[in-house]
């Protein structure tokens, strides 16, 4: 190991270093931030098989001296979906040798619930939030191999500033959930590569670059598009923004999503960043790409599977995407967590259009009021724009799912969730999922309106609409025209409208025709959909959901059979019900 002083003190923006307060870097030579992905040279996946240990001693009385690993774990993977660990709470703690020497940038993809993360016994840090991207410059040390360990801790945690509560209606899965990344560099790297296009007639774009690990004074950075120059100019700051041209290009669009490539070079420092041509506006209560208003038809997706967890591998998350795409459907929303790396890839690729949100669900004024949990919630949704930022699919960035917007510690809360994105990231829409509709005390501050609303499902005050045991196709869709309603007063009709929750459980098999049979939730599907491609006011509708997810039968069991929420259109082993075959009979022949 070097000394200490000569460990790598990079030069970086105190906004992405761990916020002040929460005391979480405790190595002062390891830096922690996130930052838009960029390929780079050197890079080395850390997946594979690990050495692991399972204990229930609580995380932060962990230490990595003298642990006996005597089990072994994927990683990605989710330790309590496979025995002997199925369903238990506490410390699964992974350990794996790195050969590696020198500066080097370790990026862990997302975990849950919270980590601490040590490199040859010293810690580099703490991640208290799910699913967060989580970024450290660290020294090495000498040639040879080091020892990296992760430990996982899976206990809810039920302070007011924790990031995943009791009542969320999804599991708390514990594991490393996306890939583990090392790469070296010399006496700095590139940092990170933000391409945002600027005028997609004219085809330019606007490139922020960062420099991370040092800063190499006197040095030039060269560009190109897909092989093409496109310019060399004179690195003067770490943090830098350039205007560049592009001689040849494309639009993307989910007809046509063609993706382009910006290589930078700074000396022997490559970097790559796949990006796509549109942009994404609001008019008039439209949502406009590339100018043209979009109808956006699809579903809240949660990504995992009971088989993994939230690491749900490549290739189902491949078919998930096709099925979608391949129904007729151009949109999902990724709840209720920023979407992987996967999934966005993904979509860039097949043309989906995505809301990616940070991770929130129905949180009570104590909580929004908390200033640990807006500290943490500001931390991870400027990370998720930060990381998340070159993908031409993201279309919104949302946050809070169904917090209690009618109080007034959700205010401030907001704004300040609103002024993250749009400090780094002008270029896409904000929402977030509202269940309080004209008592909502926010709506004046996001791009877009977007409620989640269940009639024929959960309780309403409309006579007729619930606890029928038919569905009510009038009364359901006069209630429809009522949310339409409230979204064209004067003070809302200029924003975009998006019904970003409606749906019905259905328990697969039950044919019975009542409320809980496949042919009650396809009648309700079936109905919203007709509604919104029909009528001019919402831009668009998320079903929920895909997919059956795993959640607690103790949380509201009467609601949750089976420990599901059932309320997918397929089963949570992705079988169709009866649902997914009558919305694929309507969206047949409708354009992709
Ligand atoms: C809410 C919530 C979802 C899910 C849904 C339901 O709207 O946002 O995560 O819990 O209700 O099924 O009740």
């Amino acid at each position: 190991m070097r000394p200490e002083a000569e460990l790598n003190a990079p030069a970086r923006s105190a906004a992405y270093m761990n916020p002040a307060g929460t005391g979480r870097n405790r190595n002062p030579s390891a830096s922690r931030h996130q930052s838009g992905k960029a390929h780079m040279s050197r890079k080395r996946l850390l997946d594979g098989i690990w050495d692991f240990a399972f204990f229930t001693t609580p995380l932060n009385e962990f230490s990595p001296d003298g642990v006996d690993y005597n089990s072994l774990m994927s990683v990605p993977g989710c330790f309590d979906t496979v025995e002997p660990y199925r369903l238990e709470h506490g410390l699964g703690v992974y350990r794996r040798r790195v050969a590696a020497a020198g500066n080097v940038r370790l990026t862990v993809g997302g975990l849950g619930l919270r980590a601490r993360i040590f490199w040859d016994g010293r810690e580099l840090g703490a991640v208290d939030t799910p699913f967060m991207t989580t970024q450290y410059y660290l020294d090495a040390g000498a040639a040879g191999e080091h020892e990296l360990v992760i430990a996982v801790e899976n206990v809810i945690d039920d302070t007011p500033g924790s990031q995943f509560h009791r009542n969320y209606d999804f599991y708390a899965y514990g594991g490393i959930f996306r890939s583990v990344t090392l790469e070296e560099f010399d006496a700095f790297c590139i940092d990170r590569v933000q391409v945002t296009p600027l005028d997609t007639t004219a085809g330019t774009v606007e490139v922020r670059l960062e420099i991370g690990g040092g800063f190499p004074d006197g040095a030039t950075v060269e560009f190109d598009f897909d092989g093409a120059a496109a310019g060399e100019f004179p690195l003067k700051s770490p943090r830098q923004t350039f205007e560049l041209a592009m001689s040849a290009f494309q639009l993307w669009s989910p007809e046509h999503p063609h993706l382009h490539t910006l290589n930078v070079r700074v000396g022997s420092e490559t970097a790559a960043a796949v990006f796509g041509m549109r942009t994404v506006t609001a008019a008039a209560g439209e949502i406009l790409l590339n100018g043209r208003p979009l109808k956006l038809v699809g579903y809240c997706r949660h990504d995992c599977h009971p088989q993994f967890g939230y690491a749900v591998p490549e290739h189902l998350v491949l078919a998930d995407l096709m099925m979608i795409r391949e129904q007729g459907c151009n949109f999902i929303r990724g709840s209720h967590y920023p979407q992987s790396e996967t999934v966005l890839d993904l979509c860039d690729r097949l043309g989906i259009l995505v809301w990616n949100e940070s991770i929130g669900w129905g949180n009570r004024p104590e909580v929004l009021g908390s200033e640990l949990f807006r500290e943490r919630q500001c931390e991870q949704t400027r990370a998720m724009v930060r990381y998340s930022c070159n993908h031409p699919s993201v279309i919104l960035w949302g946050f809070l799912n169904e917090a209690d917007t009618r109080a007034p510690e959700s205010v401030e809360l907001v704004r300040r969730l609103c002024a993250a994105i749009r400090e780094e990231d002008r270029s896409r829409l904000i929402t977030y999922a509202s269940m309080y509709y004209e008592a909502d005390l926010c709506l004046d501050q996001p791009d877009v309106i977007s409620f989640n609303l269940y009639p024929g499902w959960y309780d309403s005050t409309r006579p007729g609409l619930v606890h029928s045991e038919k569905f009510n196709g009038p009364a359901f869709r006069e209630e429809l025209e009522r949310f339409s309603r409230i979204v064209s007063a004067p003070e809302h009709r200029d924003k975009p409208f998006i019904f970003s929750e409606i749906g019905a459980a259905a328990i697969p098999g039950d044919h019975s025709g009542q409320r809980w049979s496949e042919e009650y939730q396809a009648a309700i599907d079936t109905a919203v959909v007709e509604y919104v491609l029909g009528d001019h006011r919402p831009c668009g509708v998320a079903l929920w959901q895909f997919c059956d997810t795993k959640t607690y039968s103790d949380f509201n069991a009467v609601n949750r059979p089976r420990g599901f929420n059932n309320k997918g259109v397929v089963d949570e082993y992705r079988r169709p019900k009866f649902a997914w075959r009558e919305l694929g009979r309507l969206l047949a022949g409708r354009s992709k």
